[in-house]
C-alpha cells in the first residue's frame, strides 16, 4: 500500500470533495466569498489531511486533473450561490498547474461551461511558482488576468517572499499567512510586520486578506489597521457547500 497509489484512484472513485471557508469583508462583516479547499476521504483510512496528500498530488502530477475537477465543481457551486448573493470563490493553483501549458484557456472554458462570470473567480498562487521560472509564470498569470479573474498571492510572508515578486506579479490581492496573524491585537511582535505588509500592499493598489483570524481581538486590530478581508475560524471552518450560505452576516 502507498498513499500515492491510493490517491491515483481517488478522483475516479469519487473520494475527493470540496470544502468552503468564508472570506469576510472587515467593513460590515459580510461574506465576500469562499476559499475552496480539497478534501480526500479514503474508504479505509478515512480523511487524509491535505498537508499530506497535496504534496503527493503535486509531485505525481495528479494535482492537474484533481485541480481541474475542483475548479469546475467550485465554479458550478458558486454560480448557484450567485443567484442569492454576488459571492466569489477562491481556488488554490499549485505550481504544477501553473506550469501546465494552456491553463488560461482551460480556466476560460470552465467559466463558460459553468456560467460563472470571471469576477466570481479568484485564483491563489504562491511565490514558489514564480521563483522557478519567472517568465513562464508571468506569461500565464497575465493570460489569467486577461480573462478578468482576480489573482491572489497566497501565504504571503512565508517561504522566499521577495518584494520584487510582489511588485512584478500581476496580483491584486495579498493573503497574509496565518503565522503572522498570531498575536495581533495583543501587542505581539507580529504587529509591526502586518502593519508594514498592509501599507506596502495598499501602496501597490492591492487589497489584503488576513488568514487564520480566530479571535475578536485579532479582528478588531485588523479592522483598525484597514485590513480589507479576513478568513479564519472566527468566521467559520472549511465545510461542505451544503453547510454554507452566501448571505451570512457576522455581528460586529
Ligand atoms: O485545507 P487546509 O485545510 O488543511 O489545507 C492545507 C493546505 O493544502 C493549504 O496549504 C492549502 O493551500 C492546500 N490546499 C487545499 N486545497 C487545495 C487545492 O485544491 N489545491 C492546492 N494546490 N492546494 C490546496
Ligand atoms: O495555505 P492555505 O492558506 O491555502 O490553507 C488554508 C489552511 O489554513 C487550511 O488548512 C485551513 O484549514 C487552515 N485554516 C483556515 N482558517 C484557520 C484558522 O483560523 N486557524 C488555523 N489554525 N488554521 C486555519
Ligand atoms: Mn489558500
Ligand atoms: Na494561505
Amino acid at each position: 500500500f502507498t498513499l500515492e497509489r491510493a490517491l491515483r484512484g481517488a478522483l475516479d472513485q469519487g473520494q475527493l470533495d470540496v470544502h468552503y471557508q468564508p472570506l469576510v469583508r472587515l467593513a460590515g462583516e459580510q461574506i465576500d466569498g469562499f476559499e475552496a479547499l480539497m478534501r480526500w476521504t479514503h474508504p479505509t483510512l478515512g480523511p487524509v489531511s491535505p498537508v499530506e496528500f497535496i504534496p503527493i498530488a503535486e509531485d505525481t502530477g495528479l494535482i492537474v486533473a484533481a485541480g481541474a475537477w475542483l475548479l469546475e465543481e467550485a465554479a458550478a457551486r458558486t454560480r448557484e450561490w450567485r443567484e442569492t448573493a454576488p459571492v466569489h470563490v477562491s481556488v488554490n493553483l499549485a505550481v504544477r498547474q501553473l506550469r501546465e501549458p494552456g491553463l488560461a484557456g482551460r480556466v476560460g472554458e470552465i467559466l463558460v461551461r459553468t456560467g460563472l462570470p470571471p469576477e466570481g473567480l479568484w485564483l491563489e498562487v504562491t511565490e514558489s511558482g514564480f521563483m522557478d521560472d519567472p517568465d513562464a509564470c508571468l506569461r500565464t498569470l497575465h493570460e489569467l488576468r486577461d480573462l478578468g479573474v482576480t489573482l491572489c498571492i497566497d501565504d504571503f510572508g512565508t517561504g522566499f517572499s521577495s518584494l520584487s515578486y510582489l511588485q512584478r506579479m500581476p496580483v491584486s490581492i495579498v493573503k497574509i499567512d496565518r503565522a503572522f496573524i498570531t498575536g495581533v491585537g495583543d501587542g505581539g511582535p507580529n504587529e509591526p510586520i502586518v502593519r508594514a505588509v498592509l501599507a506596502m500592499s495598499h501602496a501597490l493598489g492591492h487589497r489584503v486578506v488576513a488568514e487564520g483570524v480566530e479571535t475578536t481581538t485579532q479582528r478588531d486590530w485588523l479592522r483598525a489597521n484597514d485590513c480589507d478581508f479576513a478568513q479564519g475560524w472566527l468566521y467559520g471552518r472549511p465545510l461542505p457547500a451544503a453547510a454554507q450560505t452566501p448571505v451570512s452576516r457576522f455581528a460586529d
